[in-house]
């Protein structure tokens, strides 16, 4: 799961706001110090997260707007010392996580609206009235003392996810001083780096935004894929900050197809919700959450600890595997045969996943072909699961 929440949720018009409305800093400090959401509660999104099936949660620590979500003595820009809330959602929600064993992430936008080193700027936060000048190294230091606190003070983190080096793609990050540090505090914690390009030394995944891996239909993914975990990132409606008039919300039915799709190119779903600004979660969002984790308590075998299937993705689906079970989904396909390339041996087995039902099968040296059941429209995915002897 992930979560896009900070100063921008207010406005209810997505977490580029600052940028979009060309929203001075001054305009935007004083909106931050009106930040109060009181009805945050890290029990509650934890326990949303555990029904909807969620094995990781990634939250935005600081986004573009610059604003520190969480307890840093680096700047006094946090939700500790400029909002009457006074409290640390990320320390209450890396708690709450511990106790229902799920892991945490931090979101990390290396880009920054608001902070004045942010120098040379890049291709945005252009209208935020800053001064003209600004020490970038003061700036990557300022970067890495807050990668140390969210390394240091919230325990054994799943890993940092690293946003917005794309607003200036020529500039010297110090990546590799960056990486080191983060590395040498936390050597289990990923490195999940957006920057749109195939991985660099260091990085520990490839994430994909809004696409299936190797896939740009965003315009911005690079189709290299290289050899780390892989990840897709995906929006519920079609907003990741809170945005109040986007009712573009996505079917289950259409979720639970990404999230099989992406488990079939060997990625997790990363999938978002965009809190309000009281701290409460969308109906619409806790609804669709709850409907996927009610299909995977039946379908997760096919998808949790499994690498993408000896079939490669096609149009009516996709195939995972775990050992020598081989899972077919089948999504799109009105007919009840389905021939596909032999699944990489001889099948001895093949069952409905749920029922049990036994699956008629004929296979030769060239394609395995199943009788299905009658596809039912409300079902998002037929899973026949094969035992394949011979891999
Ligand atoms: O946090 C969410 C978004 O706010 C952030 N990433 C997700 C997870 C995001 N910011 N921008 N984008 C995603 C889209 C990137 C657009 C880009 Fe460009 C196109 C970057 C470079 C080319 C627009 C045009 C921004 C700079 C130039």
């Amino acid at each position: 799961m992930f979560i896009h929440w900070g100063v921008y949720s207010q406005l209810g018009a997505g977490e580029w706001v600052m940028e979009q409305r060309g929203i001075p800093v001054p305009t935007y400090e004083w909106l931050a110090s009106a930040f109060n959401p009181v009805k945050f509660d890290a029990h509650e999104w934890v326990s949303l997260a555990k029904s909807a099936g969620v094995r990781y949660i990634t939250i935005t620590a600081r986004h573009h707007d610059g604003f520190s979500m969480f307890a840093t003595k680096a700047t006094p820009y946090n939700i500790v010392d400029w909002t009457p809330l006074k409290r640390d959602p990320l320390k209450e929600l890396a708690d709450e996580c511990t106790r229902q064993g799920i892991k945490l992430f931090f979101y990390y936008s290396q880009l920054d609206w608001h902070h004045p080193d942010y120098w040379p700027r890049g291709r945005t936060g252009l209208k935020t009235a800053r001064g003209e000048s600004g020490d970038w190294n003061r700036y990557l230091d300022f970067l890495n003392a807050q990668l140390t606190e969210l390394l240091t003070n919230y325990g054994p983190v799943g890993g940092i996810w690293f946003d917005g080096m794309w607003d200036k793609p020529n500039a010297d990050w110090q990546l590799s001083r960056t990486y080191a540090l983060i590395h040498r505090l936390q050597p289990s914690a990923l490195i999940v780096p957006n920057h749109h390009k195939a991985p660099l030394p260091g990085e520990d995944a490839q994430t994909f935004e809004q696409d299936l891996p190797g896939a740009n239909t965003a315009g911005f993914n690079t189709s290299e894929i290289g050899s780390l975990p892989l990840e897709t990132s995906l929006t519920m409606n079609n907003s990741w900050g809170f945005n109040i008039t986007d009712r573009s919300f996505k079917s289950t039915h259409d979720l639970i197809g990404t999230l099989v799709r992406a488990a079939g190119h060997g990625a997790n779903l990363l999938l978002n919700i965009g809190p309000r600004p009281d701290g409460t979660i969308q109906p619409e969002a806790a609804e669709r959450l709850r409907e996927i984790g009610l299909w995977l308590t039946t379908y997760g075998a096919s998808i949790y600890g499994t690498r993408a299937g000896p079939v490669a993705p096609r149009d009516w689906g996709v195939t995972t595997r775990r050992g020598d079970t081989v899972f077919v989904h089948v999504l799109k396909w009105p007919d009840r045969l389905l021939s596909m390339p032999v699944p990489g041996g001889r099948v001895t087995h093949a069952w409905i996943l749920g029922s049990g039902e036994h699956v008629a099968f004929t296979q030769n040296a060239d394609a395995l072909t199943l009788t299905l059941p009658v596809a039912e429209p409300s079902a998002p995915d037929r899973v026949v699961a094969l035992i394949v002897s011979g891999r």
